[in-house]
């Protein structure tokens, strides 16, 4: 019960949350300018980092490398690319800010020990363009390595979930969370806040459900963190429309990256007819984004969905093809066979590396790649501003790159005094993926260091507040306890309502009215409507969400978290009168590009006092053209 619950309060400088790519990126940075100007630095993290966010289980590519030192590209080749991907909506001062610095750590990566592809001259082995093989089953570990030593492991907090912001008028002041494994109240009291709480998962109803609940492609333990906790200190979001639909092996989501670009893979429906050269007169429908090299991604998965749509399906990946014909290029049969058991062995490690679920689906479905195709599929829609999405919080961009009306102060300040974003947590700076963010990490550690050396008064902490803010966050534990003996089925209880229930229920309106899975990806105003007026008593009833115990606790957060996620989300789209993205979304009102009056930003903003949300466009400006 909460009477039972240590108060535990940390005073820091910079309070970094998160311990993913980017808050490693961020430790890492901050460490080295916490020495010089004497300012203290801590990490919370959810969970611990060596596995922790979206990097766990490992990946087998980095997928941003520019190659600046041997003139491979510019970075205006990757500000445009970049733009090009998202129709058109991209922050070039963010991207930029990004691209020039990732190559730096890419290198670090590889001093720290993560064995990166090389051939026979000693040169990186490239995925794609811009994308770099690795054995990355301990990508991670390696990672947060190097941020343990760089800060200490005194300065880290594990096992500590963020609920909300500490606020001081308008500049934040620190945050408030719980321990998931003892029973204590965390305060931290900092003079900048960096959030890098990752992006968010299990907002729609995943295709996965019964006996694969909870496999997802992006983890399911990033739960609209960073989202929430920014709404809530009145942080202005971006591109919060821009969720991301990825093309993945189907039930186990495995990526299809390394197919398509390493393997150089063909997509077919199940009658043999590749979509991409069947349908390729559609994309002249989407403005000038259909004629980019390469095809944006939701066009791609656009025209893979028309396919689906006719009852053309299964799509399968024709990976015992692209096997086959790299094997076969080889003349001498003794090499030929050799060739084919590395690339079975690659084909195998690609999973093992990243998402070890695929390779065991593998092996129980009897697929040998080299033999048989694989079903893909679009998954359901994740919110990621560090891949092929872009939502996020509306951040400033570096002096020298940005245009006076998107610069405030700070790189990657967002517009709330004192408080950063950096990775999938900062928006409209897409494809910066692990290298990315641990580089966006770093820009923002940095100028978080010389906000706290330019305001070095500790902001004000009302103790009332930090006191309110507790009894919110331990209430579900106070509701189960008092209530549960009521009913002889703790799951059904009128008193309360459990998390799992409070997820699915969400999911459900997600998925039906705001274009999901099973609506297949397609909403309108009316449906919007309807799913608003479904959050809204969702939104009533997230004050009677009950915990059992502390990891139930943390499942309650999880879901107030997703649900404001959700409630952004819809209210961006619903603002938006047309349809960008077709392959993410579409608007069946809407169902065309409107270059006139929709290529702009729409940012979003909520005010927590008054719980009212506000809308806006922004102009796209770049220093680039
Ligand atoms: O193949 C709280 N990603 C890929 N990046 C690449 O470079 N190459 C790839 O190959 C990529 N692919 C891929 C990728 C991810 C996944 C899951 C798969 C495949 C299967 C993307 C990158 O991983 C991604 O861009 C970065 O990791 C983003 O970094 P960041 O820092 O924004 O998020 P994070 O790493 O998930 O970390 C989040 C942290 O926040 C913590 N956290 N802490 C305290 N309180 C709370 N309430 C919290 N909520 C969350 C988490 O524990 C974590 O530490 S491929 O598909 O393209
Ligand atoms: P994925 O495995 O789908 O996450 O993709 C990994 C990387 O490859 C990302 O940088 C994608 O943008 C890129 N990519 C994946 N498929 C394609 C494709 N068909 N054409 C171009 N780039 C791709």
């Amino acid at each position: 019960m909460p009477a039972e619950f240590e108060n535990v309060v940390v005073e820091t400088d910079v309070l970094i949350l998160g311990g993913g790519m980017s808050a490693c990126g961020a430790a890492i940075e901050a460490a080295y300018w916490a020495k010089k100007n004497n300012v203290k630095v801590a990490v919370v993290d959810k969970a611990a980092m060596d596995r922790s966010g979206a990097v766990a289980m490992g990946l087998s590519a980095i997928n941003q490398y520019i190659g600046l030192k041997d003139g491979q590209n510019s970075i205006e080749d990757y500000v445009n690319y970049v733009k090009q991907d998202l129709m058109g909506i991209a922050r070039d001062d963010l991207v930029a800010s990004i691209a020039r610095h990732v190559d730096s750590s890419v290198h670090l990566f590889e001093k720290w020990g993560l064995p990166i592809w090389k051939d026979a001259d000693g040169k990186y082995v490239h995925e794609g363009r811009w994308q770099l093989m690795i054995n990355g089953e301990s990508y991670k570990v390696i990672v947060a390595e190097a941020a343990k030593n760089a800060l200490g492991t005194d300065n880290i907090y594990e096992r500590v979930f963020i609920v909300d912001p500490i606020m001081d008028g308008d500049r934040v002041a620190g945050a408030v969370g719980f321990s998931t494994r003892e029973n204590k109240f965390y305060t931290f009291k900092a003079k900048a806040v960096i959030c890098g709480m990752g992006g968010a998962v299990h907002i729609f109803k995943p295709r996965s459900t019964g006996e694969g609940l909870g496999r997802a492609w992006y983890p399911p333990w990033n739960s609209g963190s960073s989202t929430y906790f920014t709404l809530m200190a009145g942080a202005e979001q971006t591109c919060q429309e821009v969720r991301f639909i990825p093309v993945r092996f189907k039930d186990a989501y495995g990526p299809v990256g390394a197919w398509f670009l390493l393997f150089k893979s063909r997509a077919c429906n199940a009658f043999g007819g590749e979509y991409m050269v069947e349908r390729k007169d559609e994309l002249a429908n989407w403005g000038p984004y259909g004629s980019a090299k390469p095809i944006p991604a939701n066009l791609r998965n656009y025209l893979g969905m028309l396919d689906v749509m006719e009852g053309k399906g299964p799509i399968y990946m024709r990976t015992e093809e692209a096997i086959q014909k790299i094997a076969n290029a080889e003349t001498d049969d003794k090499k030929r066979k050799k060739k084919l058991k590395e690339l079975e062995a690659e084909a195998w490690e690609d999973f093992l590396d990243m998402t070890i679920s695929q390779a065991l689906l593998w092996a129980s479905t009897n697929v040998a790649p080299e033999e048989k195709p694989s079903e893909i599929a679009a998954a359901e829609p994740y919110f990621i501003g560090s891949h092929s999405g872009a939502s996020g919080c509306w951040v400033s961009g570096p002096k020298d790159l940005a245009p006076d009306e998107y610069f405030f102060g700070y790189t990657n300040m967002t517009t709330v005094k004192g408080l950063f974003a950096m990775g999938d947590a900062s928006g409209a700076s897409s494809h910066k993926f692990s290298s990315g963010s641990l580089t966006e990490g770093r820009i923002a550690a940095k100028a978080a260091v010389a906000f706290v050396v330019d305001n070095p008064e500790q902001p004000n902490v009302d103790d009332a507040k930090v006191a309110e803010l507790r009894e919110k966050i331990l209430k579900p534990l106070v509701l189960f306890e008092e209530n549960s003996g009521k009913t002889t089925d703790p799951d059904t209880n009128p008193n309360y309502i459990r998390p799992k229930m409070f997820m699915f229920r969400l999911q459900k309106i997600m998925d039906e009215y705001c274009g999901g899975v099973t609506s297949q990806f397609i909403t309108s105003k009316p449906m919007l409507e309807k799913g608003q007026e479904l959050l809204d008593f969702l939104q009533e009833d997230s004050d009677k969400l009950g915990a059992e115990n502390l990891h139930e606790l943390m499942r309650c957060w999880e879901n107030v978290q997703r649900l404001f996620q959700a409630e952004v989300h819809l209210r961006t789209v619903m603002f938006r009168e047309e349809t960008r993205w077709p392959g993410y979304y579409m608007r069946s009102d809407f169902m065309a590009i409107d270059e006139d009056n929709w290529k702009c930003f729409v940012n979003a903003k909520y005010d927590a006092a008054s719980k009212e949300w506000e809308m806006k466009k922004v102009p796209i400006l770049s220093k680039f053209e």
